[in-house]
């Protein structure tokens, strides 16, 4: 079976074909700002693809498998009961699956891995997203909300002090480490735009401000991941997404994971064993496999 896989986040979305867990013809194209271009952008997609029997989507976002939803509604403006499935499902007959991206990035790496029956993935990247899977099954939620630890309360503030999150809260994880988060916070400190990438750019080079920054987004995500793991008993987490997979962003959490932990509520943190293609691949999986999926 082939399934075009397609990745929609805040910024970018990915596709490729999947065939038996690999992916091919991958390609990246930034997410559209309007519906109306969002829509020709995914026209294109499916119509560029030859020979495949599915479409499986995974998107930012909390979603029924039909109706995609926001929780940070600053991310995706037309998110807010957006019909992802109809809109699919009018460019082509094939079935169609939708999910979170954090929960199918999840279920893949759990695919691929070999023992644990309990998995963590935590995506730092636009947003800070989250997939679990317990006691081999993916946690959906009735609502699709499960994994959304990036709208828990961060015990650590940003640089620039306890924010609001675009989800009506004040203080969440994802005010302090996401990739839009670690912009803002730069941007205030050197007084110009700068974006996640450079900040890491610049923390390598050196700059201080710009490593005290990522040590304490670091820390944030470490306290985090020590309450879920706590509550679980994880034994171990696997960070993702484009700030994630840095490497300097896995050393840092590390780092923290090791300082005034005892050794009880330590976790192993390790990068994604798909890397930027966990949730392509996830999504591919979940298709094959639906019948995995706990929806309540
Ligand atoms: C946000 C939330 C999650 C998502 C996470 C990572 C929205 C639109 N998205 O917390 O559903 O998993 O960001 O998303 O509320 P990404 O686009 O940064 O990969
Ligand atoms: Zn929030």
């Amino acid at each position: 079976m082939t399934i075009l896989v397609i990745d929609i986040g805040g910024t970018k979305i990915s596709v490729a074909t999947w065939s038996e867990g690999k992916i091919a013809d991958r390609a990246v194209y930034p997410t559209p700002a309007s519906p109306a271009d969002f829509e020709d952008c995914l026209a294109l997609l499916i119509r560029n693809a030859s020979g495949i029997n599915a479409v499986a989507v995974c998107a930012t976002g909390f979603t029924d498998g039909a109706v995609m939803y926001a929780v940070n509604r600053s991310m995706i403006s037309f998110w807010n009961g957006y019909p992802l499935r109809a809109t699919v499902e009018k460019l082509t007959t094939l079935p169609v699956i939708i999910v979170n991206d954090a929960q199918a990035a999840a279920w893949g790496e759990y695919r691929v891995q070999s023992s644990d029956k309990d998995l963590m993935f935590v995506t730092l990247s636009t947003g800070v997203g989250a997939g679990l899977i317990l006691d081999g099954q993916l946690r959906h939620g009735p609502r699709g909300l499960a994994g959304h630890l990036g709208h828990s309360r961060s015990q650590v503030d940003a640089l620039d002090g306890c924010q609001p999150c675009s989800c009506g809260q004040l203080g969440c994880l994802e005010t302090v480490a996401s990739g839009a988060a670690l912009a803002r916070q730069a941007s205030r400190e050197l007084g110009r735009e700068v974006d996640a990438a450079e900040v890491h750019t610049l923390a390598t080079d050196g700059n201080v401000r710009m490593l005290t920054l990522l040590q304490n987004a670091a820390l944030a995500v470490k306290t985090s991941l020590l309450q879920i793991s706590a509550t679980l008993d994880l034994r171990r987490i696997l960070i993702g997404g484009s700030v994630g997979l840095a490497p300097l962003t896995i050393q840092l959490i590390k780092q923290a994971m090791q300082q005034d932990t005892p050794d009880l509520f330590k976790v192993d943190i390790q990068p994604a064993r798909l890397g930027p293609d966990a949730g392509l691949i996830g999504v591919g999986y979940l298709f094959v496999d639906r019948r995995h999926v706990t929806s309540q």
